[in-house]
This record gives C-alpha cells, structure tokens and sequence, in this order.
C-alpha cells in the first residue's frame, strides 16, 4: 500500500543515541535538556522570538486561546482540520465562520469585517497546507477592530512570506509536530508567541498547570512534552531542508503530469513554500470519488483533507453557511506526499489519475 504519507524517521543509531543520554541523565520530562535544546535549535532555525513546546498541535490552540484570554466570538476558517474549531469550543468560545478565498483556501479577508460583531475578540485562522494566509489585510483588520489574531500554522513549519518566518506573522502561531508533518517529534506542537515576554510567561505557567515552586499564579494546565518527543525533534531538525527539497521535486512532477486536468490551490507571491501537502481540487464530488475509488483498488490511500466544510460539523449550535468552503471540501482530495515517496511512484499515481479523470 502506499500510504498518504509515512513519518519521516531519522537513522535508528542517531535516536539511540540520544536515548543512552537520556537513560544517563534520568531526567525524562518536565522541561529537560532535550527540550529546551529542542526549543533553542527550533527559535534559530525558524528565526522566530521564541519556541514553547508542547504536547501536541491542538493543546497549542487551546494554550493560545487561553494564554489571550479570548472570550465570546472568534472568527475562524471553514477550511481546516476539525482542531482548529474544537479547540475554540472546548475554550467556550464561538467559532464565527468566514468563507475562504477560492484560489488561496485560506480565510477571505474581505469578508471578515462583515462578520465582526461586538462579541468578537480575535481571528483564528490556518494557513492551510502550509499557503499564507493574507496577512497583511489580516493584520490591518484586526488593528483597527482591535482583535486578536492567531495563525493555525500547523501545516507551515519552515515556510517564509516575504523574507521572513510565516510564523512571526500574528500575535501567536500554533504548530503541530505530529508524525505526518514534515518536522515531528513522534507527538508534539509548539507556540510561537509575537507579544512579547509577559504573554511568554503566562504560556509557561500555563503549560505546567500553572505554578511555580510553591507558587500557584493560574489554573493551568499539563501541555508538556517529553524527553524523548524532544530527541526525535532533534534528530529530525537537520533533515528538515532536504525533506523540503524532495517534497518539492514530487510536487513538480505530479504538477507536469496533472496541471492541465485538475485545479490546484495557489501559493501567493513572495512565499518560501514548503510542500506540506498535495491536495487537487477535482471538476465534482462524484470525479473525486471514481478516482479514490481506483486509486484504493490500485493499493494508493488518499485522504480527504479537509472534509467536511467545519461549518457544517454536526454538533455545531448554528448553522452558517460558507458556499465556497463547502464546494471546495467536496471536491479537494490530497494525494500521497512524503519524503520516501519515488519519484517513479508519483508518475505511476499521477497518470493513474489522470487516466480516470480524461
Ligand atoms: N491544526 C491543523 C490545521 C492540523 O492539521 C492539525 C493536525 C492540528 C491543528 C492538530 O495538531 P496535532 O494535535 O495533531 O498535533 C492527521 C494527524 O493526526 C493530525 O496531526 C493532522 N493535523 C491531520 C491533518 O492528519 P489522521 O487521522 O488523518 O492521521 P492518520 O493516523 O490517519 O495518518 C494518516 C496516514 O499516515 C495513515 O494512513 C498512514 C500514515 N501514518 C500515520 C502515522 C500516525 C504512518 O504511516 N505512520 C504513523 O505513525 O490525522
């Protein structure tokens, strides 16, 4: 079977390695040396202020959400893992769901001050599949109606937007450093905060329910990784631009067998873009189906990333409609990207797509 994507894993000597340190230490978890040399080697590489590493993905939004202190209405994208939206349900919070742009799949910006009321207090939205959002138009929406604004960065590990990180874009990112991102730490996620110490602080605390020695500032929370999450990081942070630059070659091969027959989403200009995923937008739901379809009976998994349209999530309290999300996630299907991927295998599953397609 050739899977959607498979972890990237470093060579089994170079884990082990780091494990006999880790045995030697006896230090496991609770902010160890791995991880805070994992944080360290994280905020260089990325040229970010700082790294805070956490448990995973999704506890990076929650942290975030309540590190802001967010109350009442955030407006968020329909086009996104379903994280992005439970993490603002679980802060009693409401998702407010703005249509995305059809060439980007990011969050409109144009349509986002329609959707401010007195009750919002910030913009949570993604750069799906690692694309920028508009985050200039963002930042200049969010400054005048005084919002906060949080990037689910989780797909952009390593992307750049105009010279600088993707991530220092916002008042806080939020990564995932799951096994099926392009960097991991097996489980893991991080938060890039661009407000300064004070709000880095606050983080800290709360990733460690909240006290310090003998002193209990907040009620936290336990968002804390392990020494051993850390040591994959570490072991994978080196590889990160090599995966970056096979990704790409795959992606340009699927683009020369595919471009003309299905849509792709597109990357705005002055992106360093980092080919987390390969979604292709098909012409109907019913297209996509055949070609799953066939791709499965041919030993290739795909998925349907993202799908449903979230404001259509079942136990939602309103109903909002976003046509544009709605229609995309009906017909956009990711196809298998990861660093072992042959090339000769990305032929053998771009024309089998192909095939169906014509
Ligand atoms: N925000 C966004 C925008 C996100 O996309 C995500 C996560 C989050 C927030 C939350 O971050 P985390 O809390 O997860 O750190 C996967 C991932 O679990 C999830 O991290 C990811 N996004 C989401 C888009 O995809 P599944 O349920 O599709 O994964 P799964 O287990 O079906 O794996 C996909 C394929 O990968 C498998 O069919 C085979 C392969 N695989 C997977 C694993 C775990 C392997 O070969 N080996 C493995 O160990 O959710």
């Amino acid at each position: 079977m050739i899977l959607v994507t498979k972890p990237f894993l470093p060579k089994n000597e170079e884990y082990i390695k780091k494990v006999n340190t880790i045995f030697e230490n006896n230090w496991i978890t609770n902010n160890g040396p791995f991880s805070q040399k994992l944080e360290y080697e994280i905020t260089n590489f990325l040229e970010i202020p700082s790294l805070h590493f956490l448990s995973n993905g999704t506890m990076a939004l929650h942290l975030s959400i309540k590190a802001l202190d967010l109350k009442g209405e955030v407006i968020t994208s329909p086009f996104s893992f379903v994280a992005t939206t439970t993490s603002i349900i679980w802060e009693k919070c409401t998702p407010v769901y703005v249509d995305i742009h059809p060439d980007t799949l990011c969050i409109d910006p144009d349509k986002i001050e329609a959707a401010i009321t007195k009750n919002t207090t910030a913009i949570l939205a993604t750069h799906v599949y690692g694309i920028p959002c508009d985050v200039e138009k963002i930042e200049i929406i969010a400054k005048k109606h005084n919002l906060k604004v949080i990037y689910d960065a989780a797909h952009a590990f390593g992307v750049k937007f105009k010279g600088k990180s993707l991530l220092n874009y916002g008042d806080i990112s939020t990564l995932s450093f799951h096994a099926t991102k392009l960097f991991h730490t097996v489980e893991g996620g991080g938060i890039v905060n661009n407000l300064g110490e004070k709000l880095d602080k606050k983080i800290t605390l709360l990733r460690n329910f909240g006290f310090e020695g003998d002193n209990y500032y907040l009620a936290g929370v336990n968002a804390k990784n392990s020494e051993f999450h850390a040591a994959m990081g570490l072991c994978n942070l080196p590889y990160v631009s090599e995966i970056i630059n096979k990704r790409k070659k795959l992606v340009c091969k699927y683009n020369e067998i595919l471009a003309d027959i299905v849509q792709r989403p597109s990357i705005p200009k002055e992106t360093e873009y980092n080919y987390s995923y390969y979604p292709i937008i098909f012409k109907t739901a019913e297209q996509l189906l055949n070609v799953q379809q066939v791709l499965l009976e041919n030993k290739i998994q795909t998925r349907r990333y993202f799908f449903p349209s979230l404001n259509n999530l079942p136990y939602l309290y309103t109903s909002q409609y976003c046509p544009i999300s709605e229609n995309i996630a009906s017909r956009v299907l990711c196809l298998p990207l990861y660093f072992d991927l042959e090339i000769e295998m990305v032929e053998e599953i771009a024309y089998k797509v192909r095939e169906v397609c014509i």
